[in-house]
């Protein structure tokens, strides 16, 4: 098969796909923005970008969606959510390979995504009736006091390309049962699973007959656009998927305006193995966590820190695996790791390596892996042994690169682990449980997630996913994280016939 028939097909595929699910062909067809699939980097499509003015509208459309929406009894949206997991659960196949096509994905990951997706919307119609307001002592007799929750306006959400639809997920299945509109700004890497899971979602609104026009708009377009909802006076959250650096203009401007911001930001994951580690259970979970999704998850395990007693043991079966694993087309075969999105993250991985070698990095792997593709960019996952935490390693590399070093200290190893911007996922494999306590405790791991024996990527739905420092603060899923997208109102009902004032304040007139 020649390059070029490979390439057509990779697009056919996609086209296929999008047919399949049920998306206007004018979407994506005859516009200026092109989009491509890390694959093969050949042209997925052209569609056209919203411009300001669009964008704009159609925020202005979901407000005034949301005037409605928000009088319908939130158990009663829950079953528009539940039409949502279901109707995601008869494209699944579908969904997933076009992910895989557009992000990269190998078919596991991409399948994964989308049952990632379907888990969120059962955690969201079960929620649908548990919005639940406290009912809180009064000091006044005859008098009730209680609190309500409301929906709150339009959501926006910010995602990003490496989980372009899950992301969006978390937020529209919540944001829609807490009786909100949602505007979608998907990453302008993947337009086309936003547009494919639109029209699902639009399909799931059919069947549920009278909810109003503009409940889910999705904007196309770069960061212009964006900013178009970061600013809209009508937007009173967003919640934004993405780099830290996005995340410091995005941050700011929503305070200026006095908006909500659930920010997902960069991740700088690390795990330690322990001297007691079981070491077999703890070489599959990094391998997972730092070479899958080829290290292009917010979650991936991007630092290890080794005991010295076992670090022999383990370190070479870990080469191993590197050396070893699975680097390819995943569409075409069952390696376990795809491209990386585009040739500026293989220059940022060659960077990180070159810059980890100036400080006495050792680099197994990390090289460009040969296939037929000139505008794809596949790369050997990268294993850097390193004397200590320098350069790059306090920052993320948005690529499959493991840095890995030697520690003999508990305290020190925890300082070291917390010692960088980022504060998303960590882990720790022991079983002492002392030292799983401790690292779950409030002198422990400084993250938004804490795991023992298990890797630092692959969270479930149903635990509040985010974390502290430059990962931005914001929660998303499961959990509480629903309250950040409802506004609480506290009641309080005099129901005697007198009016006691609080705190004992007389004010006779
Ligand atoms: C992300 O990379 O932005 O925990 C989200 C995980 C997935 C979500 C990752 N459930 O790895």
């Amino acid at each position: 098969m020649t390059m070029a028939a490979r390439a057509v097909d990779v697009a056919e595929q996609a086209v296929a796909l999008l047919d399949k699910i049920g998306v206007d062909k004018a979407l994506y067809t005859g516009g200026e923005m092109a989009s491509y699939s890390p694959v093969t980097g050949e042209q997925l499509a052209a569609l056209k970008p919203d411009t300001q003015e669009a964008a704009s509208a159609k925020i202005d459309k979901a407000a005034r969606a949301f005037e409605t929406w928000r009088l319908v009894p939130a158990p009663k949206r829950g079953e528009l959510v539940r039409l949502l997991g279901e109707e995601l659960r008869a494209v699944k196949t579908e969904l997933g390979r076009l992910v895989s096509i557009e992000a990269g994905k190998i078919p596991s990951e991409g399948l994964g995504e989308v049952q990632e997706m379907i888990d969120i919307c059962d955690f969201a119609v079960g929620l649908s009736r548990q919005l639940y307001g406290l009912t809180i002592a009064t000091e006044r007799p005859g008098h009730r006091m209680m609190e309500t929750w409301h929906p709150l306006g339009v959501v926006g959400v910010i995602s990003a390309f490496n989980f372009p639809v899950a992301v969006w997920a978390w937020n529209a299945a919540l944001a829609l049962v807490c009786g909100n509109a949602v505007v979608w700004k998907p990453s302008e890497k993947t337009p086309l699973t936003a547009l494919a899971s639109q029209a699902i979602l639009q399909r799931a609104i059919a069947r549920f007959g009278d909810a109003p026009n503009g409940l889910s708009e999705v904007l196309i377009g770069d960061r212009a656009v964006g900013a178009v909802l970061v600013d809209h006076p009508k937007v009173p959250v967003v919640s934004a998927t993405g780099s830290t650096r996005m995340g410091r203009d995005v941050g700011p401007r929503l305070a200026r305006r006095f908006a909500r911001a659930i920010l997902e930001l960069g991740g700088n994951n690390a795990g330690i193995v322990c001297p007691s580690a079981d070491l077999d259970m703890a070489l599959r979970a990094i391998a997972f966590g730092a070479m899958g999704t080829a290290g292009q998850r917010c979650t991936t395990l991007r630092r290890l820190f080794v005991h010295e007693s076992v670090y022999d043991q383990l370190v070479p079966r870990l080469k191993k695996a590197y050396a070893n694993v699975s680097v390819g087309n995943p569409l075409e075969s069952t390696a376990l790791v795809g491209p990386l999105i585009d040739k500026l993250a293989f220059d940022n991985m060659q960077k990180a390596l070159g810059e980890a070698k100036a400080h006495g990095g050792v680099v197994s792997g990390g090289e460009r892996v040969a296939l037929p593709y000139d505008k794809a960019y596949y790369a050997k996952p990268a294993l850097v042994e390193l004397p200590s935490q320098i350069g790059p390693v306090l920052e993320e590399t948005f690529a499959p690169i493991l840095y890995v070093m030697k520690y003999n200290d508990f305290d020190q190893v925890l300082e070291d682990h917390n010692a960088v911007g980022a504060g998303l996922s960590s882990s720790i494999f022991t079983l002492d449980l002392r030292e799983a306590e401790r690292f779950l405790s409030a002198d422990g791991s400084d993250c938004g997630i804490a795991n023992v024996n298990i890797g630092t990527s692959g969270a479930e739905i149903g635990g509040a996913f985010g974390g502290e420092k430059e990962t931005g603060g914001g929660r998303e899923s499961g959990s509480d994280a629903w309250k950040a997208y409802m506004r609480r109102a506290t009641n309080t009902i005099n129901y005697s016939r007198a009016l006691p004032l609080a705190q004992g304040v007389s004010f006779e007139i």
